[in-house]
């Protein structure tokens, strides 16, 4: 009966045996996009399997395109998630399923990220600006802290460090790294990310929040950073309505006040909703949360692979020189620089899945039919870690994106998965992109960092929507010569 039963509700997608209530939840492990890459060699790129009450379809491989770019609009919903309800009261533009006003305000979301970061020559320098600010208190910070403990835990630091640089941008204010309210606001992306993460548990057995457990102990601490984060925001978008003088627009949250009152003028019906509080708070949340964890990475490859930090830094000074500091205009002649974050990006694969999909209509992928409302998760993991694509997928090298002159090769970058495809793809590609490039520009030309001899960091990581390294200690001190220019 169970096999028959079985038979008629799957989607004839080849998958492994499903537990009753469970389905295959207890063979996640901690590490669902590598029991999904294992799958990958019994059952091929597309297979599925069940979570709690939810068939899931795993896309991987070339299978990720074929979906998200040639049938694009098929697979661009979100599921009706449990968590998802709870981020920005389910405004979130990134959380929610396809709809004309979605589609209205991630357009509005994209040009405005644009015409703060990468959209023309004066607002690139005014972004730079931002980020150089902030990496003076940061360096300040690491060598004074150094100074005093010897070594120290970065990733706190990087946190408040990123997430100001997105602050000036959105509120046109940064705050200090002892500042208890803002390390409230960003301090908790771990239980963000393990919440919303592909595979979450209280998303695919929503009765688990209602009797007491662990689960649901970890979902009302969830509940409760979001109801803090989206009142951050929102008494944000309110001091900056009251104080809004003409049409000076002074940071992003202005430039969204002013795009979206617009578009409620013009087409009334369409955006009844104030959308200016979850845009913003998605714009805020995805950088600082995506962009301290590249940076955690970032510091854990240089000390764990110090002869690549010296590399970096003799390919900064014979560009750069010590006369000044590095800038966007110096990326062109800096590819080893580049290589190393391509290299970051595919090796630690920091968003292994995306925030899952849906289908919106019955469809197929590979000429398997998928129904409508199916989830969809995506390993990005499975392409960038694919050893038909890769020579040593699993061994940390920048020069495999360099060609014999040691120029960038840009068919390979392009094939480096973490910014998803599609309708759904990052639109905070070129500002991530800009800052990533810049903060370590900025670290190779002007200090050292060291791990600790007696606990140098691993690789390993803690499983959420982005990986996050295990704690490290690391130790910074000033290059010679380099601190004239700071
Ligand atoms: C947050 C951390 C949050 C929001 C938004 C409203 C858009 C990493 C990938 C995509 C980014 C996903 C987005 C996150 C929005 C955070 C983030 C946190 C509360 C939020 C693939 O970011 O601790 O709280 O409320």
């Amino acid at each position: 009966l169970w096999l028959w039963l079985r038979r008629r509700s799957t989607l004839r997608l080849p998958g492994p045996f499903a537990w009753p209530l469970i389905g295959n939840a207890a063979q996640l492990g901690s590490a669902p996009h590598l029991y999904f890459t294992r799958l990958v060699r019994k059952y091929g790129n597309v297979f599925q399997i069940q979570l709690g009450s939810r068939a899931v379809v795993v896309l991987n491989g070339d299978a990720i395109r074929q979906a998200l770019v040639k049938r694009g609009p098929d697979f661009a919903g979100r599921p009706d998630f449990t968590s998802f309800r709870f981020i920005a009261n389910g405004d979130s533009l990134a959380f929610s399923t396809v709809s004309d006003w979605w589609k209205t305000h991630r357009r509005v979301a994209h040009s405005t990220v644009r015409m703060f970061s990468t959209g023309n020559p004066q607002t690139k320098k005014t972004f730079e600006q931002h980020v150089l600010s902030e990496f003076r208190e940061l360096l300040g910070l690491f060598v004074a802290k150094t100074r005093e403990m010897q070594f120290f835990q970065p990733m706190a630091y990087l946190v408040v460090s990123t997430a100001n640089v997105m602050s000036a941008v959105c509120f046109g204010k940064r705050y200090s790294y002892d500042d208890e309210e803002f390390r409230q606001v960003v301090g908790r992306n771990e239980q963000f990310t393990q919440t919303v993460g592909a595979g979450s548990i209280v998303d695919v057995m929503p009765w688990l929040q209602y009797f007491p457990n662990p689960i649901k102990t970890i979902f009302d601490n969830f509940k409760k950073l979001n109801r803090e984060f989206t009142d951050f925001i929102h008494d944000k978008v309110v001091e900056h309505r009251k104080s809004m003088e003409s049409k000076s627009i002074r940071d992003m949250t202005d430039a969204f006040i002013v795009a979206l009152d617009h578009l409620r003028d013009k087409t009334g019906a369409l955006v009844e909703k104030d959308y200016v509080v979850s845009t913003v708070g998605d714009i805020f949340g995805a950088s600082q949360d995506t962009l301290s964890t590249a940076m955690q990475w970032i510091i854990l490859v240089l000390v764990k692979y110090p002869e690549m930090q010296r590399r970096l830094q003799k390919e900064v000074d014979r560009v750069v020189g010590h006369e000044r500091l590095p800038s966007i205009e110096d990326q062109p002649q800096l590819p080893y620089l580049m290589a190393f974050l391509y290299e970051v990006m595919r090796f630690t694969s920091f968003v292994p899945l995306t925030i899952p999909h849906c289908t919106v209509t019955d469809t197929s992928v590979m000429s398997y039919t998928i129904p409508k409302n199916t989830v969809i998760f995506v390993n990005q993991w499975s392409i960038n870690h694919d050893p038909s694509m890769w020579s040593h997928p699993d061994t940390f090298d920048p020069e495999r994106f360099l060609d014999a002159e040691g120029k960038l090769n840009k068919d390979l970058i392009s094939n480096v998965l973490i910014l998803s495809l599609g309708k759904r793809r990052c639109i905070g590609e070129e500002l991530s992109k800009l800052q990533l490039f810049l903060f370590v520009a900025l670290i190779a030309h002007q200090c050292d960092i060291t791990a600790h001899p007696e606990s140098p960091p691993t690789l390993e990581s803690h499983y959420g929507l982005t990986l996050k390294p295990h704690a490290y200690v690391i130790a910074v001190s000033l290059r010679h010569a380099a601190t004239a220019a700071l």
